[in-house]
């Protein structure tokens, strides 16, 4: 079956993990992507984090599938001529070197321009134009800067980072949502265009509710559904709330049965208001559903430690699933806490393509996470990150150059 992207070729000049995960997500669509990396070294990540000496890291492997791998010395003068040769080739350039790299390597915006008018140049930046643009950045640095960190963890604690990627993974996402735009658009006007996305911007848009609370805290001086409310006290600015759910359902998340030894015997609950009779009987509580400070949202907002606390007594006599199965028969939200290897050994994930075992040369078997985004006519088939300089003489030679121009400039040190 066809690609979504087939035909689409990406110079990918990315490294670490925000740029990789964009042009992983290129090439599970489709798109040939071919990875530019210093030879004898390639991507710092090959060797972050290594399990297996010798061995392309897990860091890397499941960053990087479904792509190419050519070696060049972009500051070698033979060098640039193949990447010029490659610009030339290709539809889109992503990057996410520390400002100003791709300048200093000779490869300016005006100049890709003259090579190619109809190139792409996509770029994940720590943050956009302004006081901190100059600034190297890592994954907690954008979620400390993006808004992230001030509003997550428990509010007699410190700022907490999160475990999900929101500053690397997620800039990747909105990069290529940026890309995949620009070329659309290039389909109209024949022209590239410049692809931004900033860590700081991608964090705070997905921290946006918390900026839609700033706003309301700042008109009404208090938000009821913060676990602060009733009776702890509001700042200037959204305090963190712990686990409560953001949003107009209460929530919180609950221990289950086991919890004494196993870390993740837990489940989040969600006290949604149209099932708010169903929870009253599941937990044994009916009289709730007609008690007059307990039977309304608004009612129940001042007394939801209370409510939790006895939603709790329940769970903790069933375990985590065990409390699924009940509570969704009643239509109740609620989700387990599941930990890495539950999800590891999860059959559903396996059977969607969201948990795939990759075999590999050095490596052997392992697991990593498939393509989140499924489309119905263009499947993901997930293939290994290739070993440093594995297709450089294959793309090479799609380039034209013959052995043995290829032989020179590898005694050169250009490739
Ligand atoms: N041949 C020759 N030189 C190459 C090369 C190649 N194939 N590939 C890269 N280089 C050079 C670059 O030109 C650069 O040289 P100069 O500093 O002399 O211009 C140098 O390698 C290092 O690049 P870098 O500054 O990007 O790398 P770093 O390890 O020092 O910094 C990082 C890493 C991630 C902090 C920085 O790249 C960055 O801030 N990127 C933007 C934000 C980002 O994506 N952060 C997320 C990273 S994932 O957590």
């Amino acid at each position: 079956m066809s690609k979504a992207l087939d035909g689409v070729r990406i110079l990918d000049f990315t490294h670490v993990q925000s740029g990789p995960t964009c042009t992983q997500l290129l090439a599970w669509f489709g798109a040939d992507v071919i990875k530019v990396e210093r030879a004898g070294a390639g991507d710092i990540t090959r060797e972050q984090l290594r399990d297996i000496p010798d061995v392309d890291s897990l860091y890397f492997t499941m960053l990087n599938h479904n792509k190419r791998s050519v070696t060049i010395d972009t500051k070698n003068p033979e060098g640039k001529l193949v990447l010029e040769a490659l610009i030339q080739k290709c539809d889109v350039l992503v990057e996410n070197f520390a400002p100003g790299a791709l300048d200093r390597m000779g490869f300016t915006w005006e100049r890709i321009q003259q090579l190619n008018p109809r190139m792409i140049v996509a770029s994940v930046k720590g943050f956009g134009p302004g006081p901190y643009e100059d600034c190297k950045v890592y994954e907690n640095v954008a979620q400390c800067a993006g808004g992230a960190a001030s509003t997550t963890g428990f509010d007699d604690g410190p700022p907490v980072v999160s475990g999900a990627q929101i500053g690397d993974s997620g800039t990747g996402l909105h990069l290529a949502l940026g890309i995949v735009t620009a070329l659309y658009q290039r389909t109209l006007t024949g022209r590239g265009q410049k692809v931004l996305a900033a860590m700081q911007d991608g964090v705070l848009n997905l921290c946006r509710v918390k900026l839609r609370d700033q706003q309301r805290l700042e008109r009404t001086g208090t938000m009821k559904e913060y676990p602060q409310y009733p009776n702890g006290t509001f700042g200037e600015a959204v305090p963190r709330a712990g686990n409560a759910s953001g949003g107009g359902q209460p929530g919180w998340i609950l221990k289950c049965k086991g919890w004494e030894t196993d870390p993740n015997a837990y489940i989040y609950f969600i006290t949604q208001a149209p099932v708010w009779a169903k929870i009253c009987n599941v937990i044994g509580k009916e009289e709730w559903a007609t008690d007059p400070n307990y039977a309304t949202p608004a009612a129940r907002l001042p007394h939801l430690k209370d409510i939790f606390a006895e939603i709790e007594r329940w769970t903790m006599t069933k375990t985590k699933f065990e409390a699924m199965q009940i509570l969704n028969k009643y239509d109740i939200p609620c989700g387990p806490i599941l930990s890495m290897k539950e999800i590891a050994e999860e059959p559903s994930l396996r059977k969607t393509g969201t948990i795939v075992e990759v075999d590999h040369p050095t490596r052997g078997k392992y697991l990593t996470v498939g393509n989140p985004i499924k489309l119905s006519d263009s499947p993901t088939e997930v293939t290994r990150s290739p070993l440093l300089g594995e297709h450089t003489d294959e793309v090479m030679t799609e380039l034209g150059y013959s052995p043995e121009q290829i032989s020179a400039l590898r005694t050169a040190g250009a490739i």
